[in-house]
């Protein structure tokens, strides 16, 4: 008897075991589940804090301060919560940054001339060709490009899109693009260093082992930056074409002959906004352009070319001012000169003002608050000390460069450089890329959320989303 009660007891005592090595276990895989669960939403809890920070700013925006918006978004790239935390980093020039990734860092591949993308580095003329084509809106493939035929003629279910690239993965789809071109060690596209994009060979992709991301082409080149008719105030841009004097006077503060030289200049053909920086605006209102025919770049020659234009460039128009009573030209009535604009209104003028009615939105310029220093030298063939000397004057701003206007002054700047440079750089980011890592708190669950954002308008848009 004694036996069997042992024996019971025994078997009781195996079933209690079993059923808590069952109910272990089953803890064990509830508790993944949880933390993968609370790792998701704090990754969530730090998409949404960039976001409604992003959309705060858009709502207020600082004119006086162009790194209001770049310094909050790091503030907040760590969070705590409850049951996890987050924080959200990106790659840049091979240091890695607090914060979301602003893509007007990036040169827009969008808007590169065949003579840019070359510059890229590794760069071939027929992968030129072929992103020219896919981006152009003809048929016609150019002497090393590729169209349609070419992508079906090798079973391709897909052919050139002849518009803008939506986004930046959709450069692999181009003949002759490989993903380890566009990609280098950031294999998940995901502006961050993984474990395995950092250790040798040992595992997927190749890499250096160096602890630097070198994110390829990725890490230069964009699809996603864009315009707005957004300035910098917050309100919408003044149309200089149609704009009243009064809305000038008042928007700008301007005096009237200055109103009334601006509003005839932006009814010239060609007018840019750009050669204010140039040419005195009295010149520029009686239709004298620029001298030195503008084609030149801010490439490494230019440097010398542009020259100590400057001051002396503006012949015919000198003629015009110094003959200033006098009835003068065709135009006449601006002739007694309304001054040259100085350098902080040329700045409010290119920051407040646009040429061009905004009927959609177009690939972006690159904000010179957060320009990637290798896309300046590589990509557009700017001087380095020239490249160095504006990152540095942008970096020992507090309250970063709230125009261009403000780097007139640097070494090696001149007003033709400055000129060519504000085609392609500006001082406000619309869309980021927030790439956010949560973690569970309790048993170390991790979630990863890749979001693209575009801040222009309210509520903000998301441009793409992802879980690497
Ligand atoms: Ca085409
Ligand atoms: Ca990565
Ligand atoms: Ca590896
Ligand atoms: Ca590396």
């Amino acid at each position: 008897m004694l036996v069997i009660v042992i024996w019971a007891v025994a078997i009781a005592a195996a079933i209690v075991a079993g059923l808590q090595i069952l109910s272990f276990r089953q803890a064990v895989l509830g508790s993944d589940a949880i933390a993968r669960v609370q790792a998701r939403w704090a990754a969530r809890a730090g998409v949404e804090t960039m976001i409604a920070i992003m959309e705060y700013h858009t709502e207020n925006p600082d004119p006086d301060d162009a790194l209001a918006l770049i310094l909050d978004l790091q503030d907040n790239s760590y969070g705590t919560l409850e049951t996890g935390t987050y924080d959200i980093r990106h790659f840049l020039d091979g240091i890695e940054n607090a914060g979301p990734l602003d893509e007007h860092s990036k040169a827009n591949i969008n808007l590169l001339s065949t003579t840019e993308l070359m510059n890229v580095e590794d760069m071939t003329p027929d992968v030129v060709g072929a992103i020219v084509d896919w981006r152009d809106t003809n048929e016609d493939a150019g002497m090393l490009g590729a169209e349609k035929t070419y992508y079906q003629n090798r079973g391709k279910s897909y052919e050139p899109r002849n518009a803008s690239f939506r986004n930046f993965a959709e450069l692999e789809l181009v003949a002759g693009v490989w993903p380890e071109s566009t990609r280098g060690e950031d294999w998940n596209l995901d502006g961050r260093l993984d474990p395995n994009e950092d250790d040798g060979e040992e595992t997927w992709p190749e890499d250096n082992h160096d602890g630097i991301l070198d994110a390829g082409l990725s890490g230069l080149l964009t699809a996603s930056s864009l315009t707005s008719p957004r300035a910098a105030s917050g309100e919408d841009r003044l149309n200089l074409v149609t704009a009243k004097s009064e809305e000038v006077v008042e928007r700008l503060g301007l005096t009237e002959p200055q109103t009334s030289a601006l509003l005839a200049y932006a009814k010239t053909p060609n007018a840019r906004l750009e050669q204010l920086l140039v040419l005195p605006l009295s010149t520029l209102s009686q239709g004298g352009t620029s001298a030195a025919g503008g084609a030149n770049p801010i490439g490494g020659a230019g440097a010398a070319t542009g020259g100590k234009n400057s001051a002396g460039s503006s012949a015919q128009g000198r003629t015009g001012r110094s003959s200033s009573g006098n009835s003068g030209a065709t135009g006449g009535i601006t002739q007694a000169g309304p001054g040259n604009l100085d350098s902080a209104t040329i700045g409010k003028v290119m920051n407040e003002c646009t040429l061009k009615e905004f009927t959609r939105p177009e690939p972006g310029k690159m904000n010179v608050n957060t320009v990637s220093g290798r896309v300046l030298k590589e990509v557009f063939d700017m001087n380095p000390k020239l490249v160095d000397s504006l990152l540095s004057r942008r970096d020992a701003k507090v309250t970063g460069l709230t125009s261009l206007a403000a780097v007139l002054d640097i070494p090696g700047m001149t007003p033709q450089i400055l000129s060519s440079l504000a085609t392609k750089l500006d001082v406000q980011s619309f869309v980021f890329t927030i790439s956010c890592r949560g973690r569970s708190i309790t048993v170390g669950g991790e979630s990863e959320m890749v979001v693209t954002v575009d801040r222009s308008t309210l509520p903000a848009q998301i441009l793409m989303y992802r879980e690497p």
